[in-house]
This record gives C-alpha cells, structure tokens and sequence, in this order.
C-alpha cells in the first residue's frame, strides 16, 4: 500500500534526502491573493465583513460573533459525562507539563555593578484558533490554552468556525472545552477572518467589543495559515501548521499491527496528512502493509485514510540500519516521529529534528495527540528543524533589563567610543562620554 523508497546501502545528504523524501504541498502563496481582499474587508468593515464572509465559507449567519455566556455555560452542562471526564484529564495532565516549562528569569553579573537580566513577560492578550472542518478540535482548545494561561497571560480569546448545524455557534465541545478551561471570551469566527479579526478588532451586532490581540495561535485551514502569513509583524503568530505527519522509525522488532494503526491514526486527518515508515526491516514493511489493507478496510474515515496513504506524500524507505534511519528522519524532520526499535530509549534520544518524539511501543501518537502531556501543536513541513511545538515559551517574551552603575560604565566607556568610532556613529560614543564630561582624563 505504501509506495517503497529503497535507500539500503546508500545515505544520500540531508538536502538531496529533503527532496527525495515524500512531503506534502502546501503552497500558501498561491491562496495569498485570495486572502488578502478578505483580511483588509475585516480590517476596514469589521464584523460586517467577517459576517458576510463567514455565510459564503461557511453557509451560516450567527446572531451575533461573540459567543454569549449562556451558550458556554450550557455547552458544559451538557457535555458527556465520559468525555468531561477525559477532557479534565487531558487539561490536568497538560498543566502539569507546562508548569515544569516556565523558564525562570536569569541575571547575570558582568562586572561589578554591571547586571543583565533577562525577563520573561507573558503576551498581554492572545487569540487562540480551534479549527472546524473534517473534524472538532475540543483537543486543540487546551493545547492552546494550557500554555496560554500557564505563561500569564492576561486576557485569551478562543475563535472557532461557527456550526450550521449549531445555529451558528461554535462546536458544543469546543465551547465545553472552553468552559472547563475558564475561558470565557468565545467568537463565532472561522478562517482568514478570524485571525483579521482578532488582528484588527471589532465591534459585534450588539455592540460586544472584540480588542485587538497582540499574538495568534493554533492550527487551521490554507486560508487561515495565509492570513497569518500576511498578518506576521502586526501580530506575533506560532509557526505555520501544514497538513499532519507521522514518521515511525521501526526494526524488525516492531509489532506491524501497532505501526499500520498509528499510521491510520493521523491519516485519519486529512487526505493531505502523511505517514512514513522508515525501517531496517523488509519483512516488517511487507506485514504493514498487509495491515494496512487490513485496517483501513474497516476503519470509519477509510476513504480519506486510502488517499492519504497512497498520496505522494506517504511512502516506507528501507535503510540498512537504525543509524541510517536516524539520518533520513532526520531529514524528514516529522511533526511527530514514533521509536519503535529495540533500545528505542537511546535511539530517540540522537533525534535532532521532530516536533515530538514518542518512544518504544506504548507511547502512540495518539496518547500525545489528547492525555500525554505533552502539546500536540507542533512544527510540520519540514519546520522541525528549527522551531518547537507549542509551549509556555511561545506565550513569553524575553526583555534584556540593563543595570550598570557610573563606576561599570566607566570602565567600559573607551571600548563603547572606540566600537562606535569604527561605525562611524561618533554620537553613540558622545552619549557615554557625555557622563564623564567632568572628569579628567
Ligand atoms: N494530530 C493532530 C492533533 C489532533 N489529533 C487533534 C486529534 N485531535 C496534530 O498534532
Ligand atoms: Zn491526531
């Protein structure tokens, strides 16, 4: 099922193996024009625009964008005991993670009366997106928030796409989530307009008040990742999602069943999502793809499923060793890459590039995905290899407090002249020399 990249015996480098290896496209420039009408309408109409936008994407008209509290109140009320439950779990289990993240301040002495201090400030006010679409995203609600809230964030607005079939409010589990979150400013608002409106600002049919953010985050279509794109400077974004990706590093030790099944799992997604196999072991790549057949047969999204596996940007690469594997997923840099080879302990700890890494045979994707912990928005596309998923640190500013005292600058002062001299910036070096006019040299 899965078509073979054979690279026994051969690694090639990093960038030939970046485009030998099967990725998805998404090409965001492309969508560019088509967004940016949309981004300045919300930026010039506000919610009239964002409201006329959101009947032609999303064939609704909600009363009004601002979610009432009502509305949130009763979503909670009557969510599903059993899925309250799990969603309590996965808001603990995410809270204590990122607690552990928050980086302290540091300072450091230079010289005597000569300090840096670097502190970490929250972001004011952020806007969280959970997407709509194949499916509800309750999950993402607390991957965006925990961090959100555990950084200090002051002020959090979640949007989410309104539901035709909710009277054109959010997901009823979406808006639970929230609920259970203590979040309680909500918009009806999908898409290239929502992140315009949580950039821009707005005043809603009734007179509700949405303020500008200063940062966006969380997952979304094309269209949303390009408006963010375009909006980048204004507001602070994470990085770019692209469809989802699951690369599985495995030997012959690996149980087949369990890989085809995390396979699946993220293909489940989106007919664009990836799932890689990379393995020292023919004979385990021969009975994943017998499951495969097997278990995409009788999964519910199987037409979806079969797109995705058989898309250009799924595939199994065959390596002659674990060592070889690591270079090539590597390479890859997945959104989350599974271990699954004996010593899978040592093995993930020699990964350099993934979003996460899930080792040995009972960490699956999926537990990530919901009650590992851990934070499932993560880098995809490749951009692995120079950024990190979602956490307390995307919500915190580093700012560099400067204390020197007149005997510290002194000391320095002819170095700060002499730099600023070869500069040819002579009124840099006065603005230190200014303090010692009185004295003699
Ligand atoms: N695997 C997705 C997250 C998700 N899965 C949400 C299920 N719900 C991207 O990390
Ligand atoms: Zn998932």
């Amino acid at each position: 099922m899965l078509s073979r990249i054979d690279l026994r015996g051969r690694v090639p480098s990093p960038a030939e193996l970046r485009a030998a290896l099967p990725r998805a496209e998404m090409d965001v420039d492309a969508v560019l024009d088509r967004v940016r009408p949309v981004v300045d309408a919300v930026r010039h109409r506000g919610v009239e625009a964002v409201l006329a936008y959101t009947e032609q994407f999303d064939q609704v008209r909600p009363a009004s964008v601002r979610v009432p509290a009502a509305s949130l109140a009763e979503a909670e009320a009557s969510l599903d005991p059993a899925v309250r439950e799990a969603l309590l779990e996965s808001i603990k289990r995410a809270r204590v993670v990122h607690a552990d993240q928050r980086r302290a301040d540091t300072t450091t002495t230079v010289v005597d009366g000569g300090t840096v201090t670097e502190r970490w400030v929250p972001v004011r006010r952020v806007g969280l997106y959970a997407p709509g679409g194949l499916a509800v995203y309750p999950s993402s609600v607390v991957m965006n928030v925990v961090p959100a809230q555990t950084a200090g964030v002051e002020s959090l607005v979640v949007c989410s796409p309104p539901q035709k079939d909710y009277n054109g409010l959010p997901h009823p589990t979406v808006l639970a989530a929230c609920a259970l979150l203590g979040v309680e400013e909500v918009w009806a608002v999908g898409g290239a307009q929502a992140v315009a409106l949580l950039a821009y600002g707005g005043t809603d049919t009734d007179g509700a008040v949405l303020e500008s953010v200063d940062m966006v985050t969380g997952p979304g279509n094309i269209y949303l990742t390009a408006a963010k794109r375009l909006l980048r400077g204004l507001i602070g974004i994470d990085s770019e999602a692209g469809p989802t990706e699951i690369a599985i590093l495995a030997d012959g030790s690996a149980d087949p069943v369990h890989v085809a099944a995390d396979l699946i799992s993220q293909a489940e997604h989106d007919t664009l999502a990836a799932s890689v196999l990379v393995t020292t072991s023919p004979e385990l790549a021969d009975a994943v793809d017998v499951e495969l057949s097997r278990q995409v047969n009788a999964t519910k999204h199987n037409e979806r499923v079969l797109t995705a596996l058989t898309g250009k940007q799924s595939g199994c690469v065959l390596v002659s060793t674990v060592d070889d594997g690591l270079t090539v997923v590597d390479a890859y840099a997945a959104e989350h890459l599974e271990i699954q080879t004996a010593s899978a302990r040592s093995v993930a700890a020699r990964v350099r590039n993934a979003g996460a890494v899930f080792v040995g045979a009972h960490s699956p994707v999926s537990l990530g995905d919901y009650c590992a912990g851990s934070n499932h928005v993560l880098p995809t596309g490749g951009c692995a290899r120079h950024s990190s998923g979602l956490s307390v640190q995307t919500f915190l500013k580093g700012i560099h407090v400067v204390d020197y005292s007149k005997d510290a600058l002194r000391e320095v002062a002819s170095k700060v002249i002499a730099l600023a001299n070869a500069e040819d910036l002579p009124a840099h070096g006065q603005a230190v020399a200014a303090r010692f006019q009185d004295e003699t040299p």
